[in-house]
């Protein structure tokens, strides 16, 4: 009965039966004030972006067009991985990686914590595509939510409202994503800037395709057509329908010949996917070009190749470290204007700061909205900071990076962040030994997850946090790729650590835009051109067959940095057994022979 006075309700812009019949539901169990259904348009943009400055939770800058800096609440600044579920029916489902609970029992509480959760607020309805809307089979999805923060963000990461919602006619699929702050307003009731609860979950029923998140405002928690949606949900349709989504970067490498190459490459969060995806090169002659910075969509085409698509609209990017000498081509994307971001610095002229930015001025307003000057302890901004932007802005955006076929992938990346032990680029010897790479990368914890940073994790093809089934089943899903497949079309697998570091701590490596001369040696290997050695870890170049030219890094650094030591492998061998035993008895035997293989070679 409720529901039919609530306002917005019945002006829906659809007759998708499924669709009208799921919003009426979830607003009669959240009670809303209202409900609106998201066109996407600029009007809408402004309404939205006029609230939040109204109701403290965005400044304007006056230095970037169209720009706003938000400051979350200090408990809600990242993925909680702690509170991420996988709800298969099967627990062996969801594997020994993830935190499973019965869907039943996860939706029975759930359902009493979206219990009224609406009050007070106003639930808007965002139809959403996931890569683009001219698919052939769009990837849809419905996000309902009660924060207009999400409804901001989600105009910039993903194609949303009216022309996504034509692509649903009457009955296509789509997944449906519940999302709720988890903070009702009672009449009169003060708002704060960023509400949210002490309690979250972040839920995923990967049989029914459907996403349930509450309590958290932030990033992959609540924007969740991203990590949600194109991970986990999409990693077990891929799973099902021969395909993959990864945790990965899509770029376009153009050689001074004008030959073309596309490269993907997965490195855990903050471990330098954006910044390669935007790489400026520092070697004479060589350009790229940007498709994607986090996610990729893979599947084979006609022409046996592998291809991938972005399914996202924006960049959610690390703030800190990012400059004009890092990355100015996220810095030239910025400027344009069009963006939000998340827990840095403002400037007192209305502007934006964050640490790596060079000479921090005489005065902050710091993401915990404290007075900073150059003397205090504290951060100016939150190591997970982030900026949101549309990818259209970024001045080397591919041309083709909207075209629904993708592009053909000659190489992918594995790569962590390792101090010690994983030299600066390794070429697998084939794609079983590729994915034995991946499926045993390492890196070091970071700021994008809650917990402790800068512990040495498996987090396997960066996807420890996103894979939506059992990891024993999706390394079984790589292998099996690869046997389907004509391996002299397979893109090639190399292991990457542009993270290595010295005696006195260090990089050794300078990275940024000097990784475009390990991605030259990665060509110059797929034109068979360039030299290697063969060690028992890989084919690992030394540093006469990278172009070192214009470098001024100590050719000692570089060979440090490149270096296998046997033994610190014969020390990595205890640690990939224990990972392989957690994994248990869905690990493929193929995984186990390349184990054996790599001990037989290390002596
Ligand atoms: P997510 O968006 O969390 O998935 O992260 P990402 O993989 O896109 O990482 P990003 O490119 O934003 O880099 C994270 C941090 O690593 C930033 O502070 C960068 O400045 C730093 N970084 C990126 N590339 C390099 C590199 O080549 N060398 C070094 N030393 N640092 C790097
Ligand atoms: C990551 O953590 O890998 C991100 C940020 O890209 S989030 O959207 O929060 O997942
Ligand atoms: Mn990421």
């Amino acid at each position: 009965m409720t529901a039919l006075t609530i306002p917005g309700l019945d002006q829906a812009p659809t007759t998708h039966q499924r669709l009208l019949a799921w919003v009426r539901e979830v607003a009669e169990l959240t009670t809303p004030d209202q409900v609106v259904w998201c066109d996407g348009s600029d009007d809408e943009w402004e309404r939205m972006t006029a609230k939040l400055v109204e109701a403290g939770t965005f400044v304007r800058l006056e230095r970037k067009p169209n720009s706003f800096w938000c400051a979350s609440d200090p408990s809600d600044v990242a993925r909680v991985e702690e509170r991420t579920f996988i709800c298969s029916q099967d627990p062996g489902d969801a594997g020994p990686t993830n935190n499973w609970m019965r869907p039943d029992e996860m939706k029975a509480t759930m359902t009493e914590l979206y219990r009224g959760s609406m009050r007070g607020r106003t639930m808007y309805v965002i139809p959403f595509c996931m890569g683009p809307l001219d698919a052939e089979k769009p990837m849809l999805g419905v996000e309902l939510t009660d924060s207009e923060y999400v409804v901001v963000s989600m105009r910039v990461m993903t194609r949303m409202g009216a022309k996504a919602l034509e692509r649903f006619g009457d009955d296509a699929d789509f997944v449906p994503c519940l999302h709720s702050l988890g903070a009702p307003l009672e009449p009169g009731q003060q708002d704060v800037p960023w509400p949210c609860n002490e309690t979250k979950y972040i839920s995923h029923f990967p049989e029914e395709r459907m996403i349930w998140s509450f309590g958290s405002g932030y990033g992959g928690n609540a924007l969740l057509g991203k990590k949600c949606y194109s991970l986990r949900i999409a990693s077990v349709m891929g799973r099902d329908e021969g395909w993959l989504a990864e945790h990965m970067l899509i770029l376009k490498l153009i050689s001074p010949e004008n030959k073309v190459y596309y490269v993907a490459a997965a490195f855990p969060s903050a471990c330098g996917k954006t910044n390669l995806a935007m790489l400026e090169p520092t070697i004479p002659g060589w350009k790229v070009e940007t498709l994607g910075d986090d996610i990729a969509w893979m599947r084979f085409g006609e022409d046996g190749r592998l291809y991938a698509v972005n399914p996202e609209n924006g960049f959610f990017g690390v703030a800190p470290g990012t400059d004009w000498k890092t990355n100015p081509n996220a810095m030239r994307t910025i400027e344009l204007g069009n963006s939000v971001f998340t827990n840095v610095a403002l400037t007192d002229d209305g502007d934006i700061w964050w640490e790596g930015m060079g000479e921090a001025p005489e005065h902050l307003t710091s993401w915990k909205k404290r007075d900073w000057t150059p003397g205090s302890e504290e951060l100016t901004s939150h190591p997970n900071s982030r900026y949101c932007v549309p990818i259209e802005q970024c001045p080397i955006v591919a041309p083709e990076w909207q075209d629904p076929k993708g592009v053909p992938i000659s190489a992918i990346l594995f790569g962590g962040r390792r101090a010690t032990t994983v030299p600066l680029v390794t070429e697998s010897r084939d794609w079983q030994h590729g994915v034995f790479m991946g499926a045993t990368l390492s890196s070091e914890t970071t700021a994008a997850a809650v917990g402790q940073v800068g512990v040495v994790r498996r987090d396997p093809m960066a996807m420890l946090p996103f894979i939506g089934y059992h990891a024993g089943d999706y390394f079984q899903h790589w292998i099996d790729t690869g046997k389907g497949a004509d391996a002299a079309k397979l893109p090639r697998i190399f292991y990457v650590n542009w993270f290595r570091r010295g005696e006195d701590k260090r990089f050794l490596w300078p990275g940024f835009g000097e990784n475009s001369r390990v991605l030259k040696w990665i060509v110059e290997r797929l034109e068979g051109t360039a030299p290697a050695v063969e060690t028992p870890i890989g084919h690992v170049p030394t540093a006469e067959a990278i172009d070192l030219s214009g470098l001024d890094t100590p050719v000692a650094d570089i060979e440090a940095a490149l270096g296998v030591d046997v033994e610190e492998w014969k020390a990595e061998i205890p640690l990939i057994e224990e990972w392989f035993a957690k994994i248990g008895d869905k690990l493929p035997s193929s995984l186990r022979d390349e184990l054996e293989a790599l001990k037989q070679r290390l002596g």
